[in-house]
C-alpha cells in the first residue's frame, strides 16, 4: 500500500520466522524509523494481532545488543572478544583463507551450516545455496525440522496441502495431534475456536498438559514416542467397529488388505499396556473419530521427535483414508502445507551445479563432523553459519562446541546478535533485520504468499543475507548472473509465476495488498482428496511402500539423489520403540528413569528473543516440569535448582513440580542461550541419532535423571 502522508510511511511486512503462521505485518516508518509493526487486520489468518514474541519487533530492530558492523576474534575461540573490522578486510580475510583452503584441502573442506532461521524465499533456507554450489563446497543437509513429517507425507500422499487450515472453522470433530497449537501456531486457534462454538469436539494427544492441551475437550497422554501405537490400535478399532468407508478405500487406498492384517494384533489393549492410555479411551476416541462428520486432524512437528515418530505419522496419515474423511471439506489432516507454493528451486538452489559426487554432512552430525569423529575426508576446515544457531539448537550441541574451538578451523557467522554460535567465531558478519530487506515469504501454516518490504534503510553496517553472499561472490570471482541480482531481481525469481496457483497474482498486486492466496480454492468448499487424486505414483494414499529406502523429502534437501540407497523403509506404518525408555531400553533406565520431552518455549522463537529481558521475564529461567513423585522421590521441591543429566551431557534448571506432567516425564522447553546456562543446555542431553525418516532429530527421545542441586554439586567433586 505504501501510504505517504508526509514523513509517516506504512509498508507491507511478513513476519520472517521459522513458524506456521508467516504473519502479514504492516510496518510505520517516520522519519526514517522504525516506529511500529502490527499485525494487519485485513490478513485472514493474522487477522492484525501478532503473538507475544513479536508484539514489540520495532523495538527488536534497536536492540543495542545487536552486531552492526563486521567484527574479528581477538581473543581464544568462545571468549566473546572481537573487534571491529571494515567490511573490505572481513571479505579479503575470507576469500584468502577459502581460497587457501580450497587449494590445499579442496572445496569440499568448506561447509555452509544453515537452516530457516528467516523464513524468506530470498533471506532464508536458500540463500547461500547457488554460491557454495559453484563452490563445490560440502552440501549441508538441512534436516532440523519437520524432515521425518515431510517425508512420512510425501511417501503417503505426495506433495500436496492438505487440509486447509481455514477450513477448520466448518470441523465437527478435532484432533491436535503432537501440536501446542496456542504457543507455536496460535492464528490457528481461533479457526479450532469457531468449529468448537459450533459443538466440534476438541481432542489433544500429548504426552503432558501443554497450554493447549490444557483447553481441550479431552486431552489424552500417551507417554513420549509411542502414538505410533495409539494410531495402529485407532486403526484396528475403525476396521473392527465396521467405520471404514469400503468404497474410499477400493477406489483411492492403496493397501488396505496389508494395513487390515497388520493392525489385526493392534488391539487397545495391545497399545494401552505400550502408551499407558486405557484400551476403553482409545475404543471411545477412534469410534468418535470414525464417526464423526468433517473430522479434521492436525498433526504437530513434534510428533517426529523420536525413534518411531515418523513411522506413528503414517499411520496418522493413514485414518482419514480410510474413513474417507477427506470426503468432506474440513475432513482430513493438516500438517505442513507448503507443497504448493510454487517456488523456483532449480533457480534460487542451482542445484546443477554440485559436483558429482559431492559430499553429504547432516547439520545434525555437526559435532562429529567438526570433532574429526566421523572422519570426513578431507576434515572440514572452515564453515559458515548463516540463519542458525547450531550451539543450541542441534544435537549433542557439547561436542559442537568441542570442534568449534579447533585452532585450525576457520568459522564465519552471518547474525543479529553474538549467538552462542556466534561466539565461537573467527568473523562475524552484521546482517539485516525483516524491515531492512526485501523479502517474500511461502508459509507452511497457510496458503497466503506475503510480500516483505524494506521499510527502513539498515543500521549500522548490516547487510542483508543475499548482499553478503553477492560481495562473497565478488571476491571469489564467481561471475555468474545469479550474483549479481539485486534482492529485488531475486524476489521476481523466487516464484514461478506461470504456474497454475498464482495466477493473478503478481509481485504489483502483492506491493498493493501485502498478500495473497494460492489458488487452491476456497476453505469452505476445497475437498482436495474427495476423490482420491492423492499426488502420489498410483494417485492413491500410499499405505503400502514397496522397496522404498529412506531419504530426505524435498524441499529440505537440494540432492534428491544424495540419500538414495539409504536403509528401507518398513512397508507399513507401525510402532517403532522409542530409542530411550523405561521399555525399551530397562537397563539405562535404572540409571537414568526419566523421559525428557524438548518442546519449543512459549516466549522464544528457537533462540530468537531469549536474549531480551522482556521475553525472558515472561518466559521464565530454563525450567524442569517434573511430576510431584517424582520430585518427592528424589527429595525435590517447587523451585528447587536441580540439574538434568544423562552419558550425553548436562544442564541446570529450575524444578517446576506439577501434575500437568505423568511420573516417568520431565519436560524442559528449548532456546534458552548457553551463555546464561554455561553447564549446558536442553540439547546437551540430546544424543545425535536420526530418526525413523528423512534424517529428522530426536529432541525427545533421551532418558535422562534429574538431582537436586547440592547433590550434583557433591557427586561432581
Ligand atoms: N530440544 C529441541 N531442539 C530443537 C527443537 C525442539 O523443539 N527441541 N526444534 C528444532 C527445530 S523444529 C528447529 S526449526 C530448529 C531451529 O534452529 P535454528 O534455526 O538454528 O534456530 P534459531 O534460534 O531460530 O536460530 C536462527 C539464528 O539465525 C539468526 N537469524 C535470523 N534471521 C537472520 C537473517 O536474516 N540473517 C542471518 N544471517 N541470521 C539470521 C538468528 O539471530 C539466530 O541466531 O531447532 C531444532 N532444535
Ligand atoms: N512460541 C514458539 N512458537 C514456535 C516456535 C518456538 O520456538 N516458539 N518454533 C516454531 C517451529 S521451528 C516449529 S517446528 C513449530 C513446532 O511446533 P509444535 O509441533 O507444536 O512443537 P513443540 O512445541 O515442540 O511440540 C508440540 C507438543 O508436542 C508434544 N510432544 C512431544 N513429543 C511428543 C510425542 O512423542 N507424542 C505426542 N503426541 N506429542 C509429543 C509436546 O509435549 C508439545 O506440547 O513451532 C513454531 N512456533
Ligand atoms: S512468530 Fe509466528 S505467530 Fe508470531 S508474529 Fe511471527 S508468524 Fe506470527
Ligand atoms: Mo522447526
Amino acid at each position: 500500500m505504501t501510504q505517504q502522508n508526509g514523513e509517516k510511511q506504512v509498508l507491507f511486512g511478513g513476519c520472517p520466522h521459522d513458524c506456521p503462521d508467516t504473519c502479514a505485518m504492516l510496518y510505520s516508518v517516520e522519519d526514517g524509523k522504525l516506529t511500529n509493526v502490527r499485525g494487519n487486520p485485513s490478513h485472514p489468518i493474522t487477522k492484525g494481532g501478532l503473538c507475544v514474541k513479536l508484539n514489540d519487533f520495532a523495538d527488536h530492530h534497536y536492540n543495542p545488543d545487536r552486531v552492526l558492523y563486521p567484527l574479528r576474534r581477538v581473543g581464544p575461540k568462545g571468549s566473546n572478544s572481537f573487534e571491529r573490522i571494515s567490511w573490505e578486510t572481513a571479505i579479503d580475510e575470507i576469500q584468502t583463507r577459502w581460497k587457501a583452503i580450497i587449494e590445499n584441502d579442496g572445496a569440499e573442506a568448506i561447509m555452509p551450516v544453515s537452516y530457516l532461521g528467516n523464513e524468506g524465499l530470498v533471506q532464508g533456507l536458500n540463500v547461500g545455496d547457488a554460491f557454495f554450489n559453484r563452490m563445490g563446497a560440502t552440501v549441508c543437509e538441512r534436516t532440523y525440522c519437520a524432515s521425518g513429517s515431510l517425508t512420512a507425507w510425501f511417501l503417503t500422499v505426495g506433495p500436496t496441502n492438505g487440509l486447509d487450515p481455514e477450513s477448520f472453522a466448518y470441523s465437527g470433530y478435532i484432533i491436535i495431534w503432537g501440536c501446542n497449537t496456542l504457543s507455536t501456531n496460535l492464528h490457528h486457534w481461533p479457526f479450532v475456536m469457531k468449529a468448537r462454538q459450533n459443538g466440534a469436539k476438541l481432542v489433544v494427544i500429548d504426552p503432558y498438559k501443554s497450554r493447549t492441551a490444557k483447553q481441550a475437550d479431552w486431552h489424552i497422554a500417551p507417554k513420549p514416542g509411542t502414538d505410533g501405537a495409539l494410531a495402529m490400535a485407532m486403526i484396528h478399532t475403525i476396521i473392527k467397529s465396521g467405520l471404514v468407508d469400503q468404497q474410499y478405500v477400493d477406489n483411492y487406498v492403496l493397501g488396505f488388505p496389508e494395513l487390515r492384517d497388520h493392525a489385526e494384533h493392534c488391539t487397545p489393549e495391545w497399545a494401552e499396556e505400550i502408551t499407558g492410555v486405557p484400551a476403553d479411551d482409545i475404543t471411545k476416541l477412534a469410534r468418535e473419530y470414525g464417526s464423526a462428520r468433517n473430522a479434521s486432524i492436525r498433526v504437530g512437528v513434534a510428533l517426529e521427535r523420536t525413534a518411531g515418530g515418523a513411522q506413528a505419522i503414517r499411520a496418522i496419515i493413514a485414518i482419514p483414508a480410510l474413513t474417507g474423511a477427506w470426503k468432506d471439506v474440513a475432513g482430513g489432516i493438516y500438517q505442513a502445507p507448503l507443497w504448493e507454493f510454487p517456488v523456483n528451486f532449480p533457480a534460487i538452489c542451482r542445484p546443477d551445479w554440485i559436483p558429482e559426487g559431492t559430499r553429504v554432512v547432516n547439520i545434525l552430525k555437526l559435532g562429529e563432523a567438526l570433532t574429526g569423529e566421523s572422519n570426513l575426508d578431507p576434515p572440514i576446515k572452515s564453515i559458515m553459519v548463516y540463519n542458525t544457531n547450531p550451539v543450541t539448537q542441534a544435537m549433542d550441541v557439547d561436542k559442537i562446541i568441542a570442534g568449534l574451538k579447533r585452532d585450525d578451523l576457520f568459522t564465519v557467522v552471518a547474525d543479529h546478535f553474538i549467538s552462542d554460535t556466534a561466539a565461537y567465531a573467527d568473523i562475524i558478519l552484521p546482517a539485516t533485520m525483516a524491515a531492512e530487506h526485501d523479502d517474500l515469504m511461502f508459509s507452511w501454516g497457510h496458503y497466503y504468499l506475503t510480500i516483505n518490504q524494506k521499510a527502513i534503510e539498515p543500521p549500522g553496517e548490516a547487510c542483508s543475507n543475499a548482499e553478503i553472499f553477492r560481495r562473497l561472490a565478488s571476491a571469489m570471482g564467481y561471475g555468474d548472473p545469479e550474483f549479481r541480482r539485486s534482492d529485488l531481481e531475486l524476489v521476481e525469481n523466487a516464484i514461478d509465476w506461470s504456474a497454475p496457483e498464482v495466477q493473478g497474482i503478481s509481485l504489483e498486486r502483492l506491493r498493493e495488498e501485502g498478500f495473497a492466496k494460492l489458488n487452491l480454492g476456497p476453505a469452505g468448499s476445497r475437498r482436495p482428496h474427495a476423490e482420491g487424486k492423492f499426488k502420489t505414483p498410483s494417485g492413491k494414499c500410499e499405505i503400502l511402500l514397496e522397496n522404498v529406502t529412506n531419504f530426505v523429502a524435498p524441499p529440505f534437501r537440494q540432492l534428491y539423489e544424495a540419500m538414495q540407497g539409504g536403509e528401507p523403509i518398513e512397508r507399513l506404518p507401525g510402532y517403532t520403540p522409542p530409542f530411550e525408555s523405561p521399555f525399551s531400553t530397562p537397563e539405562l533406565a535404572k540409571q537414568y528413569p526419566l523421559n525428557m520431552v524438548a518442546p519449543k518455549s512459549h516466549a522464544f522463537l528457537n533462540t530468537n528473543y531469549a536474549n531480551e529481558p522482556k521475553k525472558q521475564r515472561m518466559q521464565g529461567d530454563q525450567f524442569v516440569l517434573l511430576n510431584p513423585h517424582d520430585a518427592a522421590s528424589r527429595g525435590i521441591g517447587d523451585g528447587h535448582k536441580i540439574e538434568v543429566r544423562n552419558a550425553t551431557g548436562a544442564f541446570d534448571g529450575v524444578a517446576k513440580v506439577t501434575e500437568d506432567v505423568p511420573t516417568g516425564v520431565v519436560v524442559a522447553t528449548v532456546g534458552y542461550w548457553r551463555s546464561a546456562n554455561p553447564k549446558g543446555t536442553v540439547n546437551s542431553v540430546a544424543a545425535a541419532r536420526f530418526g525413523g525418516m528423512g534424517h529428522c532429530p530426536t529432541f525427545s527421545d533421551n532418558l535422562v535423571e534429574v538431582f537436586p542441586h547440592d547433590e550434583s554439586l557433591l557427586a561432581a567433586e
